[in-house]
């Protein structure tokens, strides 16, 4: 049995870091003081819960239960988004961190260790890299990637190296003893609502390939420039961002966001010179992501030629989706059917640390149902039944998991 109040406290103490009082939203982003509080806190209840706790090369948070040479790992993240909500993430951390608490205090010794793991940067708010921490545990992180820049112009790595973390050598990041990955998160959508259930299975994880598109044209003077002469690299932008849309609108199921735009000079009597922007592209098929993006790509081309502006694109990330390992998604279904509960599949459409780890490990996850789907937003909720009721389903199958 788990201890309800327990979780639901720590869930609340750990929305209170980063939280802006004015609007509910949280800001907790890779390497900042913000993100150390949040991880010193979450060491506490780590210890609390019995676990030896760990930092690993790029600065992944791990708290281990048990011993032996195979590894069961239960993971999330505790980073967000800018103006995030207060379950995405850190609900599976705690959830995972709740279900060691119990193991033992209950003296339920597993047969294999059990990992409790925070990835470093899952969201990628701040470098417009995601996924860095279960990047680097399966293997995957490059040097390159180390050199995305936030804002400031600070990469990764120095980031990294601020915070006393040294990634080098890469290759020695990689893991092998991952027997069984789980992952509970909230849904994120609307699906387990209108099925009117609390949990779901997720069978796969849509990936996401980011890509950043700089249009440049020629900043000019507002007043004194014809409107048939003006390389506007803003309406070029705009044009664009319709294009991808009304392409979207037309194919089933992937979807196509642009959520980031830089201006420059961005001067109200200036025309806009350089524009920046992101794409957030995700399908569950792989190959439906890359001639979608060639489709894009070959549509701004047309619009920018025909503007006389120019175009520049950058894939800032690319993630292979993932499918769930048919067993766990099996034993998943087991502890739902306990509670008395329809077991339901279903995919993710949000992105996941679970998909890197696939490439080392067999995969589960467990979703909880969130309200309206909301999401990425400060009003993300998942009610504290559903939660209670998905803690236990989770704590169940890692006890059968671990047997
Ligand atoms: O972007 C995503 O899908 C995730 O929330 N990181
Ligand atoms: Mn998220
Ligand atoms: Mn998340
Ligand atoms: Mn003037």
């Amino acid at each position: 049995m788990i201890n309800v109040g327990r979780l639901l406290q720590h869930l609340q103490d750990l929305s209170q870091i980063g939280c802006n009082e004015a609007t509910g939203g949280i800001n907790r982003f890779s390497f900042t003081p913000v993100e150390k509080q949040a991880i010193e806190l979450v060491t506490i209840y780590m210890e609390q819960a019995g676990m030896k706790v760990t930092v690993d090369a790029v600065g992944n948070l791990i708290g281990t239960y048990g011993e032996g040479d195979e590894t069961i790992m239960l993971g999330s993240h505790i980073d967000t988004v800018p103006e995030g909500g207060k379950y995405d993430g850190a609900l599976g951390v705690l959830a995972a961190i709740e279900v060691v608490n119990s193991m033992y205090e209950q003296q339920i010794l597993p047969s294999k260790k059990i990992q409790v793991v925070a990835f470093k940067d899952e969201e990628g708010t701040r470098f417009g890299f995601g996924l860095l921490g279960s990047s680097a545990m399966a293997g995957l992180l490059t040097e390159e990637q180390l050199q995305h820049t936030d804002e400031a112009g600070i990469s990764i790595e120095e980031a990294m190296k601020e915070f006393q973390l040294s990634p080098y050598p890469l290759v020695n990041a990689q893991r092998n003893d991952i027997k069984a990955y789980l992952e509970m998160h909230i849904e994120q959508g609307k699906v387990l609502e209108n099925e009117g259930l609390p949990v779901g299975v997720v069978t796969g994880i849509a990936a996401p390939v980011w890509l950043e598109i700089t249009v440049t044209g020629v900043s000019e003077h507002a007043g004194a420039t014809p409107m048939p002469i003006r390389q506007d690299a803003l309406t070029a932008a705009s044009e664009m961002i319709l294009a991808i849309e009304r392409l979207l609108n037309d194919t089933t199921d992937a979807v196509a966001t642009v959520g980031k735009l830089t201006v420059s000079p961005n001067g109200t009597n200036v025309i806009p010179g350089k524009v920046t922007f992101s794409i957030d592209l995700r399908d569950i098929d792989e190959q439906k992501v890359r001639s979608l993006e060639t489709t894009i790509l070959q549509q701004l081309q047309q619009i920018a030629d025909r503007r006389n502006v120019t175009l520049a694109s950058k894939i800032l990330q690319r993630i292979k989706p993932a499918k769930a390992d048919e067993k766990l998604q099996q034993q998943l279904a087991i502890s739902i059917e306990k509670q008395g509960i329809r077991p339901y599949s279903l995919i993710s459409g949000a992105g996941h640390d679970a998909m890197n780890i696939a490439e080392i490990a067999p995969i589960g996850m467990l979703f909880v149902r969130s309200k309206d789907g909301i999401s990425h937003n400060p009003l993300e909720f998942s009610s504290d039944e559903d939660i209670i009721i998905a803690t236990t389903i989770f704590y169940d199958s890692v006890v059968e998991l671990s047997k």
